[in-house]
């Protein structure tokens, strides 16, 4: 990281006397004390626990300094009244000050997909950095500008939506040049209640840019009312600026043409949507000036991130919630509560499938337990746990909802019972129910989503 600590406590307004912090470069900004590492910053933000808690572990860890809220004693410190803001106004200026081109990209299915081929063709001319995993939020984006090598050209950067203004305030943060909307979903998975608030949320990708700014989104009349008149705008869809025409699907592959370059392009993944999703990806290549043949070669050796927290469908038509990326409390507890909020399916079940988060050290059972307080009876029918420390939540758990309703499967060094569990949940999914899965990536939930997604 090109920034200095006497630097950071000057953009975010220190309120302790900043002379007294000395000038060298700081290595890495966390909020999670397990990844800090030998001359970082550490974040304490509340999650699920006062990240305050754990300043002493940042820096046996190897921390130089901390951000807090409160005064401490005996590490160097930067006074803010919000770290979490303080955050956001550092990745501002740091995205400013090195100068990066941004793109964003926001929009309710395939968000990822279009961020990744994006990337990939910008990679064939240009340093570029991307938004890794699941971290599209009000710290994951300032998060990623803080983590892109100094070196780094574009940022490709997902801007995902819990609430409405989410997407206004990520803007206003990044300041895009180039904006995406992929998809405006269904409003049945969003908490918006309509597709219109979506498309308006969405649509609040352009708050942040200049008037050199181009939008580029679908030809979806639902997002016309919220359409910027300070910026270009290109629409992408039958009818529109730019198109697909002629498209042959192949078992686990794809060609089409489209307007945008004269080339047939293949996709090494099926599905219609990702041709429209490598449409758009190539149509920024054009826009940035990458050579057409870049384009066709980075877009024909594309590697998708896989399992990533996006909604698939089980192929008994089950809406599955796959989350198997990110494990931690804070993680769990909020990926709880958007699907508790989510209205179950008319005739449908909500079920959850929760597996342990691993490496949370000698208070994991504890960290375990707390997630009782985000699971209720009347969000969830049914709540399927897996793992070792997460047992004694099962046991709550069971306490708590009608008997019949929590199960419990072991993962212990001696004993896996993951092909029970997959076998139990085909068992008890409906056609119209929706499904929730979340665990380390190491507890190998993957597997259940894929059982679930071929039959
Ligand atoms: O949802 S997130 O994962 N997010 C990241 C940004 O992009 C979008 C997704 C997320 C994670 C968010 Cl939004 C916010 C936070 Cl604060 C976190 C997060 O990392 N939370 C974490 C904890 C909480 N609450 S990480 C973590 C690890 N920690 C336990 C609590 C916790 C491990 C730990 C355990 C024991 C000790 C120290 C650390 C310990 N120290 N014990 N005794 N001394």
């Amino acid at each position: 990281m090109k920034l200095t600590l006497y630097e950071v406590a000057k953009v975010v307004g220190a309120k302790n006397k900043v002379s007294d912090f000395d000038d060298y470069p700081l290595g890495n900004i966390e909020f999670d004390s397990r990844k800090i590492e030998k001359g970082g910053l550490f974040l304490p933000l509340k999650g699920a626990r006062d990240g305050h808690e754990f300043i002493e572990t940042a820096f046996d860890n190897g921390a130089v300094a901390t951000f807090s809220e409160r005064e401490i004693k005996g590490h160097p410190y930067i006074l803010v009244d919000d770290a979490l803001a303080a955050l956001q106004e550092l990745a501002a200026y740091y995205l400013k000050k090195m100068r990066v081109d941004v793109i964003a990209v926001t929009g309710s299915n395939g968000k990822t997909t279009t961020k990744d081929m994006i990337a990939a063709i910008l990679e064939t001319e240009y340093k570029t950095y991307k938004t890794q995993g699941n971290y599209n939020n009000e710290i994951g984006l300032p998060y990623t500008a803080l983590h892109m090598p100094d070196d780094t050209e574009k940022i490709v950067l997902e801007m995902g939506q819990d609430h409405m203004g989410d997407i206004h305030l990520l803007s206003s943060l990044a300041k895009p040049h180039i904006a995406v909307v992929t998809l405006i979903g269904e409003a049945h998975l969003e908490f918006f209640g309509s597709r219109e608030k979506i498309a308006e949320g969405k649509l609040q990708i352009t708050d942040g840019m200049d008037s050199d700014g181009i939008l580029i989104a679908p030809a979806d009349k639902i997002i016309d009312a919220y359409l910027p008149d300070n910026q270009k705008v290109i629409r992408f869809g039958d009818g529109a600026e730019i198109y697909l025409d002629n498209l042959v699907e192949h078992k686990d592959s794809l060609t089409f043409t489209t307007n945008v370059i004269d080339q047939p392009i293949t996709l090494p993944v099926p599905g219609k949507y990702n041709a429209t999703n490598a449409m758009v990806a190539a149509y920024v290549g054009k826009l940035l000036a990458v050579a057409d043949d870049d384009i066709v070669e980075a877009l024909a050796n594309l590697n998708l991130t896989r399992n990533r927290t996006e909604w698939k469908k089980a192929a008994n038509g089950a809406e599955i919630l796959s989350d198997v990326y990110n494990a931690n409390p804070t993680a769990m507890r909020l990926i709880l509560e958007t699907f508790s909020a989510i209205s179950a399916n008319e005739g449908g079940k909500k079920i959850a499938v929760l597996a342990d988060m691993k490496e949370l050290g000698q208070d994991s059972v504890q960290l375990h337990t707390n997630m009782i307080t985000s699971l209720s009876p009347d969000a969830l029918d049914t709540v399927i746990f897996y793992g070792e420390d997460i047992a004694e939540l099962a046991q709550l758990a069971s306490q708590m909802f009608p008997l019949g309703h929590v199960y419990y499967f072991k993962k212990t060094a001696e004993e896996d019972q993951l092909e029970d569990l997959i076998k139990h949940v085909k068992t008890i999914l409906g056609s119209k129910d929706q499904i929730l899965l979340k665990g380390s990536n190491s507890m190998q939930l993957s597997k259940v989503v894929e059982a679930l997604e071929t039959d």
